[in-house]
Formats: structure tokens, C-alpha cells, sequence
């Protein structure tokens, strides 16, 4: 099995915090999937990390099939509930956190490109999807101790990939002052070797 991620990609570290988490052994061979170079292509037509290959060459992506992939393989730490409403919760969960990453990556694209060729407009939009999507966490989250309750599950994770890859590109958007709750959450998840093994550095 061997895994393509990019170090920065809040998708491919959803990946590699299961990894971690379900203590499954896995190489990284490392894709920048904007460069020319990047070989990406060759595992997953979509050009995108994360993919996962397994040992008898197919590949697995994207990175909601790769976690639900993982958690089949290993009992260790279940991170998907079997009750069926619980699990179209998480699904949700996993759906929104994602959805906050697309929207962030696009912006962090468009700023890539020269000044006069960006479209403001785009960037807002992008821009009310994360504040809305930051919104809805914060209010379904409340109280509890985790996103679906008392368990951990990858609803957790999903949710600590986009609060940490806010926190990588968009240091500007104090989201913790707003939203306690989230920020204690990131908080607790930040405390977790999986997580802390993880980090992505700025590039
Ligand atoms: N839905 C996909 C999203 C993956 C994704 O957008 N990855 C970005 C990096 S963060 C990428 O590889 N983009 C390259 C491209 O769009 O060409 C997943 O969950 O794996």
C-alpha cells in the first residue's frame, strides 16, 4: 500500500491522521499535484491527492473512500458508527468539513494567480461558504464533547483538517474568537499524536 499526499493538503491529512489513528503502517510518496511534474495522473485521473494504492495496484480515492477503506481493514479504533442515522450524520459531518476545504483551496489557487487576472467576485464567494460553513459546525456542534456526541469518529477529524488548514492559509480569520466551541475542540484535537505528527508546515 502506498499513499500519494501532498504536505499541505488538508484532504490527504484526513488521510494520514486514519492512518495514524488506526496505527496502519503506510509509505507516503509525497505529490505536488499543481506542478508540471507531479505524477499524480498516473494513480488517480482526477489529478488530485490524496490516492491510495493498494498491493495489487488499483487506487483508491478520494479521500472519504480512503478513510472508509481504512476503517474496514483494521478494528482498531472504529471511526465510523454502525448505527445507520448516526453514520448519515457523520457522512454529513465529513460532507461540510470537506466542502470548507474545497472552498478554501480554490481561494488559495486564485490568489496564486497574477493580480489582474483575479476574480474578487469568486473570492467572496468562496470566502461566504467557509463563514457559513464555520457557522453551521459551531451551532451543531453546542455542547458536546464531539461532533457526534460522546465518540470520536472521523467527523472529528474532518472538521480539525479544515479548522487546522484555516489556521495554515487563512491566520487572518480569527474563527476562535467566534466560535468557542470549535476553537476548544481544535484545541483538544491538537493534543493527539495523530494530529500533532501531522501538522502541515507552510509552503
Ligand atoms: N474531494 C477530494 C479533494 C482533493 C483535492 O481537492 N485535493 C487538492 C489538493 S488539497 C488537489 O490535489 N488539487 C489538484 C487539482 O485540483 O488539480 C478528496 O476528498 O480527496
Amino acid at each position: 500500500m502506498k499513499l500519494l499526499a501532498s504536505p499541505t493538503s488538508p484532504f490527504a491529512r484526513k488521510v494520514r491522521i486514519v492512518l495514524a489513528e488506526k496505527k496502519i503502517e503506510c509509505p507516503i510518496q509525497i505529490e505536488q499535484p499543481w506542478q508540471a511534474d507531479s505524477h499524480i495522473s498516473d494513480y488517480n485521473p482526477l489529478g488530485k491527492v490524496p490516492a491510495l494504492e493498494l498491493d495489487d495496484g488499483s487506487v483508491l480515492f478520494d479521500s472519504r473512500v480512503i478513510v472508509e477503506y481504512l476503517d474496514s481493514i483494521s478494528p482498531v479504533s472504529r471511526l465510523y458508527p454502525q448505527e445507520r442515522r448516526v453514520l448519515i450524520d457523520t457522512r454529513r459531518w465529513e460532507a461540510l468539513a470537506d466542502g470548507l476545504c474545497d472552498a478554501a483551496v480554490s481561494i488559495v489557487i486564485e490568489r496564486r494567480r497574477p493580480a489582474d487576472k483575479q476574480m474578487e467576485e469568486w473570492v467572496q464567494h468562496q470566502h461566504a461558504k467557509i463563514t457559513r460553513a464555520l457557522a453551521t459546525m459551531s451551532r451543531d456542534l453546542g455542547e458536546r464533547l464531539w461532533c457526534n456526541g460522546e465518540a470520536y469518529s472521523i467527523a472529528d477529524i474532518a472538521v480539525g483538517c479544515s479548522l487546522g488548514y484555516l489556521a495554515l492559509r487563512f491566520p487572518e480569520l480569527d474563527w476562535q474568537a467566534d466560535y468557542a466551541n470549535l476553537a476548544a475542540l481544535q484545541d483538544k484535537l491538537s493534543l493527539r499524536p495523530s494530529f500533532i505528527d501531522t501538522r502541515p508546515a507552510c509552503a
